[in-house]
């Protein structure tokens, strides 16, 4: 039945699909392309029949039929090829493209397994990695187009200012549509599977029976579209991730530029007139190298006219300003795969220090900048071996660069790309991220929303988020409190339903909410939440029965992977499951307190948990979480925030009002001071803090993480000691958890902030942040599909 739902569903998209095709290769505007590594789309059934205004209509025939949509949809594979948070971002934003009108496509890689499938080893705790072989059973979404293929080249030399590769693949390209909410626009995105190039066969080879030869192109192929960020520990693992990069650079620019002919253009230094290119991260960087070989040796160009174009046609988003995330190859593994690009990268090199010379000539009056910057250089230049820098290539090359949440863009400017930000100003933007008001709100909890669209007056909020601010003129009038928390508790029942067949544990529907979930990471904390709880339980086992029982009772649920070779990571996730045995059977506590990690988050699970969330958690280290996208999914379902002042929280906190948002922990600025401190060993931990890791020490959760806690203290041994701050947080962490607690016994007045916070939350609508992309960097507009006569 699903099979047949979706195929019955893509007959009615593949005619907004082809029309949508058609007008704008007849309209030929500028159009945009998105290149990421990553697509975190999850489902599509309920996405497409809800973006088309067919929910009603689908659910009835599906019930004269004997089904309910709802079991119908969800055997549906999550197509969950990303990480986290800018995989998702990428999926969100090609919706609202889509509903935007806009001439923008996507374009990624279709991996034949996404990111792995997640379990708990019961008895130990551990994180489980299972491949997750999401094409198992077909994707009735894609539209394989075995005529639009590209040659994908690696290795060989350079002859003659040309390059003869030593390999080739082919790559396919598949297609699914997204459809756009409530227009005939339906836009594409396409994927690049890799094939073994013909040519490249040894047939010879094949029938002296010398498989290993002849299959080479065949394993390179299988080898190149197999998993979704395969470890880099190697150097083979290397050139296979820059290899990956490559094919879907290389397809992606071969197919736009194959698409602007197509069009009927021809003049290369108008090119930037009809295509901009955004970088998902620094991951599509070699798009620029790319665009610049094509242009010189495919279509002779001159190394000017190519720069200049090029230069006006790419654009860089920064996702995080973590070091070690900043990506960088070494050179002779670049040199080696892609020796031509490698030119190419060196003369940009050179030719951008040559201009920057120039300008600090300019400006040498200024002479301690000077100093400073000659102090730079030299640490760059004495790196060995020899990187090539990914985001140093996309501040070049770009036409602009931004970071993707207020606080984050100007730490970019300030710190991470300081350097290039004072060389070119202009360049530098800001683009908090969005999330899609119709997964994340409207589809994902019906419940919820037939309150707001009621209160609102009409449904216009779905597209038009700012209409949710007339929730706020009646957030006390308890007759919309009590349809808001009718449609919150009936969220909980799905939710605790949900967690009972995944985990088998019980969880109290009227205890609170509280959810953390994204990937696991030390600087996302989820330590300092678990920490947190266990120093909860600890204060609740010296209780009396009769202060027990004045406790505000919580179900504190975890979701998220951890990295696979991330070992520090999957400790937590072992803690946090040990944590839970022990506190879930504790007969003392009952249902005042249930800890519960929910295997195998992903964005199906991430639509059960959020509408079902009272309390969440972003409570990252100071300067570290670029912007977050689940705190903005979260705050539109009505819950409150604990967080630092971190990422996208600065802006919804202003948003909701600080009385609506639990804020701790200290500041960006006071970060490196505070590590400071510890380095000098002046650093004196609160007694909660010292309390609360000596209880794990005594044994009370089996093992006594020695390793994991060490890394809180100390500089040397297992940690960074305590890089990330939890020690130093942990007490106004505490502290704002007590708030929590207050606030939650006044009911009304809960429901008032979460009526707020919903309220307030128009801003995180991506279709903002898409129309900013649109207007501010791509310089596209609306070009909307006609209905057909
Ligand atoms: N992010 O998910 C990733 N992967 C990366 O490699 C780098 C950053 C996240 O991107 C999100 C979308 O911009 C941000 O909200 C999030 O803070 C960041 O960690």
């Amino acid at each position: 039945m699903y099979q047949a739902t979706a195929q019955s569903v893509r007959e009615g998209l593949v005619e907004r699909w082809n029309d949508t095709y058609a007008h704008f290769h007849k309209e030929n505007p500028k159009q945009a392309y998105y290149l990421s590594m990553e697509y975190l789309q999850g489902r599509a059934l309920t996405n497409a029949i809800g973006n088309m205004g067919l929910t009603g209509e689908y659910s009835e025939a599906l019930r004269s039929l004997g089904y309910t949509l709802e079991d119908v949809m969800s055997v549906e594979r999550n197509a969950g090829l990303g990480n986290g948070g800018l995989g998702r971002l990428a999926s969100c934003f090609l919706d609202s493209i889509a509903t935007l009108d806009l001439p923008a496509w996507g374009y990624g890689l279709r991996y034949k397994y996404g990111l792995f499938k997640q379990g708990v080893d019961k008895a130990t705790g551990e994180q489980l990695e299972y491949a997750d072989d999401w094409l198992e059973v077909g994707n009735p979404w894609e539209v394989a187009r075995p005529q639009v293929s590209y040659p994908i080249s690696f290795y060989g030399k350079v002859v003659n200012g040309k390059w003869a590769p030593g390999k080739q693949v082919r790559a396919v390209a598949y297609d699914s549509p997204i459809p756009g909410y409530k227009t005939r626009n339906c836009i594409s995105l396409r994927m690049w599977d890799a094939q073994p190039s013909a040519v490249e066969f040894d047939l010879a080879a094949f029938n002296a029976s010398d498989y290993e030869t002849s299959m080479g192109p065949t394993n390179l192929a299988s080898m190149l579209c197999a998993v979704l960020y395969p470890g880099d520990g190697t150097r083979e693992g290397k050139a296979l991730r820059l290899s990956q990069q490559y094919m879907l650079c290389s397809a992606s620019v071969q197919d736009i530029l194959a698409r602007w002919k197509e069009r009927g253009n021809s003049d290369w230094s108008k090119l930037h007139e009809k295509v901009a290119i955004q970088m998902n991260d620094t991951h599509p960087t070699l798009a620029a190298p790319e665009l610049m070989r094509i242009l010189m040796d495919d279509e002779g160009l001159s190394w000017d006219d190519a720069w200049a174009v090029t230069k006006k046609t790419v654009a860089y988003t920064n996702h995080t300003v973590m070091p070690e995330a900043l990506e960088k190859w070494p050179l002779d593994l670049v040199e080696e795969l892609l020796p031509r690009h490698m030119e190419i990268i060196k003369r940009i090199d050179e030719e951008f220090i040559a201009s920057a010379a120039k300008a600090k000539a300019a400006k040498a009056a200024k002479k301690d900048d000077k100093k400073k910057d000659d102090k730079k250089k030299k640490e760059s230049e004495e790196e060995k071996p020899a990187m090539v820098r990914m985001a140093n290539l996309c501040c070049i090359s770009g036409m602009a660069i931004n970071g993707v949440a207020a606080i984050h863009s100007e730490i970019v400017k300030d710190f991470t790309f300081n350097d290039f930000y004072k060389l070119f100003p202009e360049k530098f933007q800001n683009k908090t991220n969005g999330v899609t008001p119709r997964r994340w709100l409207a589809f994902c909890n019906p419940q919820l929303s037939a309150v707001i669209t009621k209160w609102v007056g009409n449904d216009k909020w779905v597209t038009d988020t700012d209409e949710l601010r007339k929730l706020a003129e009646h957030a006390t009038n308890p007759e919309l409190q009590a349809e808001w928390k009718a449609a919150k508790l009936a969220r909980k029942k799905i939710c605790k339903d949900y967690i009972k067949k995944v985990t088998d544990i019980d969880v109290p529907i009227d205890s609170m909410f509280d959810i953390q979930v994204k990937r696991i990471h030390e600087y996302k904390r989820q330590f300092l939440n678990i920490l947190g709880i266990i120093y909860r339980y600890k204060q609740m086992k010296a209780m009396t029965p009769e202060e027990r029982a004045k406790c505000v009772p919580r179900v504190c649920i975890f979701g998220g992977k951890a990295y696979a070779t991330y070992t520090q990571a999957k400790r937590i996730v072992r803690l946090i499951n040990n944590v839970g045995s022990v506190v879930n059977n504790d007969p003392e506590i009952g249902d005042l307190l249930k800890v519960v990690f929910v295997p195998d988050y992903n964005v199906s699970l991430a639509e059960t948990l959020i509408p079902a969330s009272e309390l969440s958690q972003h409570i990252s280290t100071a300067g570290t979480e670029a912007s977050g996208t689940s705190n903005m999914k979260f705050q539109m379902n009505g819950c409150l925030i604990i967080g630092t002042l971190d990422g996208a929280n600065v802006e919804i906190r202003e948003c909701v009002g600080d009385d609506n948002f639990f804020l701790f922990g200290i500041t960006d600025p006071e970060v490196e001071p505070a590590r400071a401190e510890r380095a000098a060993g002046k650093f004196v931990p609160d007694a909660r803090f010292t309390e609360t890791l000596e209880y794990v020490r005594s044994g009370v959760f089996g093992d006594k993480f020695e390793e994991l806690l060490g890394s809180l203290e100390g500089n040397e041994g297992f940690g960074r000691g305590d890089y990330f701050l939890v020690g130093k947080d942990f007490a106004s962490y505490l502290e704002a958890q007590e708030r929590v607690d207050v606030a939650y016994a006044d009911s009304m007045g809960w429901t008032e902030s979460s009526i707020i916070s919903t309220a307030f939350s128009g801003k995180f609508n991506s279709d903002r942040t898409i129309d900013q992309y649109a207007k501010e960097i791509w310089g596209i507009k609306p070009c909307t599909v006609p209905e057909r006569k």
